[in-house]
């Protein structure tokens, strides 16, 4: 077994703090993705919390804060159970990066991004109980791992506007595909904010604040930040630049695999589909000759509205060295951008661009 309970064959980025994604073939055909194979993304060490130690405290913005035990939170509010997956904003970055470097950023490929069936208490209902205030406009998450990325060193947070945090989706969780969340995952209690990008699902969350205005944690205030290409990376230290929230529709192929040589003729092309908040994945369309012609994928069903989708179709490969590309369509009829060098930017998040992978059609 790999570090953290993962599978051996993880694409280990950083084993301090532990960055690692499996092999894109390990995602295919599986619409939860087990916790061995489920990717990780740490920005500090991983934290070994007692269950019966570790308290939450809800406070600001509200009528009478409240300190939580996880026993309490488990008896006081209705459990509920989500499917959402969970994608990293730097999911494909190193296809970015083969245009322009990207110093000193994780180059994770398609499989920054899973699927899992979290188990825990609303968010709504936590605030509820705590009586949120009418002015709070967001809600901030703090967490006890520190990160030394920023200087000084930080613990991580971030926030959400109050209107997703009251959204029904929003938990959370001390499950995670039936079993209790595993310490690499946020245990014993981690935030999951389905269809926004993975870095607002705050693992290992101690502290909830309600707020007029987002937080000013270094991951939600100068991280995680779009900026024009031609922008200097040091614009994020002073917070400019668009901060990212909703997840953006995305899709991979995750076979054929980059750089594989199959026998030219019909072959099996897979991949997933995932959308943003509130929007579903309409289409996925299959290309071997870079867009001229179209193939539509058997899109499979959602495990429900937060999950991806995966899809698969048989096309036909010519012989010969190619590149099979796909495009993702949305339920507001939006259709991923062609070229990843058009959406290259300082930090290397978002890309959302057509995937493709590189194959050889041999005789
Ligand atoms: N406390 C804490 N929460 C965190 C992070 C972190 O470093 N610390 N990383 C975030 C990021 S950037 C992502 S993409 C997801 C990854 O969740 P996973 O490790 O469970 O896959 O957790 C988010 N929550
Ligand atoms: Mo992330």
């Amino acid at each position: 077994m790999g570090y953290w309970g993962k599978r051996d064959d993880m694409i280990v980025h950083d084993v301090e703090p532990y960055n690692a994604e499996p092999p894109c073939a390990m995602l295919d055909g599986r619409s939860l993705t087990p916790l061995d194979t489920f990717y990780s993304r740490n920005h500090g060490p991983v934290q070994q919390i007692d269950p019966d130690e570790w308290r939450l405290d809800v406070d600001g913005l509200v009528d009478t804060p409240l300190t939580l035990s996880l026993t309490e939170l488990r008896n006081r509010f209705a459990s509920r159970t989500v499917v959402a997956t969970l994608q990293c904003a730097g999911n494909r970055r190193v296809e970015l990066a083969a245009f322009r470097p990207i110093p000193g950023q994780t180059p994770w490929g398609s499989a920054a991004i899973s699927t899992a069936q979290w188990t825990g208490a609303a968010l709504a209902d936590v605030l509820a109980a705590a009586g949120l205030c009418l002015d709070a406009q967001h809600i901030a998450f703090a967490a006890s791992d520190v990160s030394h990325v920023p200087d000084p060193p930080q613990p991580f947070g971030a926030s959400i506007p109050v209107a997703k945090a009251l959204a029904d989706e929003v938990l959370l969780a001390w499950e995670m595909n039936g079993v209790p969340l595993p310490a690499v995952h946020g245990a014993p209690v981690r935030v999951v904010v389905p269809g926004y990008i993975g870095a607002r699902s705050v693992k290992w969350v101690r502290r909830l604040t309600a707020q007029e205005h987002p937080s000013d944690n270094y991951f939600q205030a100068k991280d995680y930040l779009l900026l024009p290409a031609d922008a200097d990376p040091a614009a994020a230290a002073s917070g400019q630049g668009l901060s990212l929230g909703v997840a953006a529709l995305n899709a991979a192929i995750l076979r054929p695999s980059d750089r594989q040589t199959l026998p030219a003729g019909p072959i099996q092309v897979s991949g997933y589909a995932s959308a943003g908040d509130n929007r579903g994945v309409a289409r996925l369309d299959v290309s071997v000759d870079g867009g001229q012609h179209w193939s539509q994928a058997d899109l499979e069903p959602a495990a429900g509205p937060w999950a991806w989708r995966l899809w698969q179709v048989t096309v036909k490969l010519p012989p010969g060295p190619g590149v099979i590309v796909a495009r993702a369509w949305d339920t507001s009829a939006v259709v991923q951008s062609e070229s990843a060098e058009h959406l290259w930017n300082p930090l290397g998040y978002m890309n959302t661009a057509w995937a493709r992978v590189r194959v050889t059609g041999g005789l």
